[in-house]
């Protein structure tokens, strides 16, 4: 969780320093449904993630180096410098992408459950998503499916309560988006998602359910975003009491004071992570900036078309 929050500062820096160009959505203050999710999960399952999937990489043991590199547009990143954040994948580890579509990632996750469920193998795929995502029909029509066939998925929301400026309530005549899953015939948990033990507890019995062949469960976070949608939001739409009010629930601030309250860990022991992390931080950009952007010709280079004779490329 560490991490992911100083890879977002980090990055949010250097997009001012002028080494990132194009878009950031930074999950800063969402650490805990990444983290509680992925670490319930195997190496061989997989993620889709979305527009704000920085942490959801991260936490799925993405190289925060690819991640930095790809962010600054350079040719070693995880897209070869031409995807950005919004396309970083790395199918090695399960990741199968970033998405800028909202709520994309959902039946391309529900694709990858049948799949397994065909091959008769025992791994199970995780689609995070947004609140604003289980209003697009692409949601609904994955989880109808899902649910019909009972397949090895797990439907994530993190509801941070907008979609851009515009508040849940004026988004769903719902107050708990889980209520959604009743209608495709599988559970809908409610969780903090804030803490990340209630996260990782929520997630393990998802999924043990989806191996079990028990189908599809559908997790509900209530978690916040601290910085804009993106970076540059004027955030005229919320207050700042109300951001003061979720900073009081830290999920980063819990978890260490849940750690050192139980004996778990020492503070001297948590320094060092933070300092690790710092280390690693400062690689990252420092790769980043020893990498040269994308040769010319790799403009043309994995991109569906043909050229004038017909060659595809
Ligand atoms: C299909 C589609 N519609 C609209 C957009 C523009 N858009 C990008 S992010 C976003 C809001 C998504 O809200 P939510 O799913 O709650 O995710 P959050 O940003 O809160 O993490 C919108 C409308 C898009 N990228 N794709
Ligand atoms: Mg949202």
């Amino acid at each position: 969780m560490a991490l992911i929050r100083e890879f977002e500062l980090r990055a949010i820096r250097e997009r001012r320093n002028g080494l990132i160009p194009g878009f950031i959505h930074a999950c800063v203050g969402q650490e805990a449904t990444a983290v509680g999710a992925c670490t319930a999960l195997r190496p061989d399952d997989v993620i889709t993630s979305t527009h704000r999937g920085h942490g959801h990489l991260i936490a799925k043991g993405g190289d925060p180096r690819y991640m930095m590199a790809e962010l600054a547009a350079r040719g070693v990143g995880y897209c070869g410098g031409k995807g950005g954040s919004l396309h970083m994948a790395d199918f090695n580890l399960g990741i199968l992408g970033a998405n800028g579509i909202v709520a994309g990632g959902i039946p391309m996750a529900v694709g990858a459950a049948l799949a397994f469920q065909m091959r008769n193998e025992q791994r199970i795929a995780l689609a995070f998503f947004g609140d604003g995502a289980v209003n697009e029909g692409a949601f609904h029509e994955a989880a109808n499916l899902a649910g019909l066939w009972k397949l090895p998925v797990i439907f994530f929301c993190e509801n941070n309560l907008y979609g851009e400026g515009t508040p849940q309530h004026r988004q769903a005549p719902l107050r708990d988006l889980a209520q959604r899953a009743a209608s495709y015939g599988f559970p809908g948990v409610i969780i903090d998602g804030n803490d990340v033990m209630a996260v990782y507890e929520a997630t393990t019995q998802a999924a043990e359910r989806a191996r079990a062949g028990e189908g599809p469960t559908f997790i509900e976070g209530k978690t916040y975003r601290y910085r804009g949608h993106y970076e540059g939001d004027p955030m005229v739409y919320r207050s700042q009491e109300e951001l003061a009010a979720w900073k009081a629930r830290d999920p980063i601030r819990r978890w260490r004071e849940r750690l050192l309250a139980s004996g778990d860990a020492q503070a001297s022991e948590l320094e060092i992570i933070d300092k690790e992390v710092q280390e690693q931080l400062d690689e990252a950009v420092a790769f980043a900036k020893a990498s040269p952007p994308p040769p010319l010709e790799a403009a043309l280079a994995g991109v569906y078309g043909h050229d004038h004779d017909g060659r595809i490329f």
